[in-house]
C-alpha cells in the first residue's frame, strides 16, 4: 500500500473505473489523488470524461488531461469519487469543508454510484465533530441563520453557529455565490431529522449532510484498505 493513506483510498477507487464512463469528480485533497491517477490512465489511453464538483477540481482535472463534460450533456453519471470529513458506518457523511458541497451533492445525486475516499480518521462512531457545513444565500443572513438554529434545536442537537470567513475576514463566497454556515454541534444523534430540518429552512440551499447518496467507500488506515458497502 502506499504510504499515503489518501492515495491509497484514491487508488483502490480507481479499480472501479471503466472505458466509457461518465465520471464525477470529487473536491478536496484525496479526491485530488484520484483525479491525478486518472489523469495517468487517461494519458495511457482510458476513455472517460469527468464532471467537476468544483472550480478547483475543474482546474486539477484540466491539468491532468481529463475531458470534461456538465450536468447537461451528461445528466447521469456512472460513478462518483470524492472525499469526506465525517463518515458513519451506515456511510452517512459530513461533507462541506472544502465549501463545495453543493455541486458535490448535485452531482453525486445524479450519479448510480458514489464512491467515498478517505483516510481512517474520518470515521465516526456519530457524526457531528466535525462542523456541519450549511450553505446559505446571502440575502437575510441573520434571519436564515435564527431560523437554522431553530432547525437544529428541533433534532435535538445544539452548538455554534458561525459565519465562515475568508482570511481577509469577509464572509467565504461559495463557487455558487453563497455563504457557509458551520454548525458545531458536538454529535448529532438524528442526521435523518436534522437533514429534514435544515432543508425546510428558507435561505438554506444545501447542508453537508449526505445521507442516502454514497454507496460504497474505501477507507484506507495504517492495516490497509477497508471496503464498506
Ligand atoms: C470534499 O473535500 C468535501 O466535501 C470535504 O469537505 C473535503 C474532504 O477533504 P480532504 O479529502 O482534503 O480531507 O470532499
Amino acid at each position: 500500500m502506499s504510504d499515503n493513506p489518501k492515495r491509497a483510498a484514491a487508488a483502490a477507487a480507481l479499480e472501479l473505473v471503466r472505458p466509457g464512463m461518465k465520471l464525477g469528480l470529487g473536491t478536496g485533497s484525496t479526491a485530488a489523488h484520484f483525479v491525478e491517477l486518472l489523469g495517468v490512465k487517461v494519458k495511457a489511453g482510458l476513455n472517460v470524461v469527468g464532471v467537476p464538483t468544483s472550480e478547483a477540481t475543474r482546474g486539477l482535472a484540466k491539468h491532468a488531461g481529463i475531458p470534461l463534460t456538465t450536468l447537461e450533456e451528461a445528466p447521469e453519471l456512472d460513478l462518483t469519487v470524492d472525499g469526506a470529513d465525517e463518515i458513519d458506518s451506515r456511510l452517512r457523511l459530513i461533507k462541506g469543508g472544502g465549501a463545495a458541497l453543493l455541486r458535490e451533492k448535485i452531482v453525486a445525486n445524479a450519479s448510480k454510484r458514489m464512491v467515498v475516499i478517505a483516510d481512517s480518521g474520518k470515521k465516526v462512531a456519530m457524526l457531528g465533530a466535525f462542523p456541519l457545513p450549511i450553505e446559505v444565500i446571502q440575502f437575510g443572513l441573520e434571519a436564515t441563520k435564527r431560523a437554522v438554529v431553530k432547525a437544529i434545536e428541533r433534532a435535538g442537537c445544539q452548538g455554534e453557529i458561525r459565519l465562515r470567513l475568508r482570511p481577509d475576514g469577509h464572509g467565504l463566497v461559495t463557487d455558487s455565490g453563497h455563504f457557509i454556515l458551520d454548525a458545531s454541534l458536538g454529535r448529532i444523534p438524528d442526521p435523518e431529522a436534522l437533514a429534514d430540518g435544515l432543508a425546510a429552512v428558507p435561505g438554506v440551499v444545501e447542508h453537508g449532510l449526505f445521507i442516502g447518496l454514497a454507496s460504497e467507500a474505501f477507507i484506507a488506515g495504517p492495516s490497509g484498505v477497508e471496503h464498506i458497502a
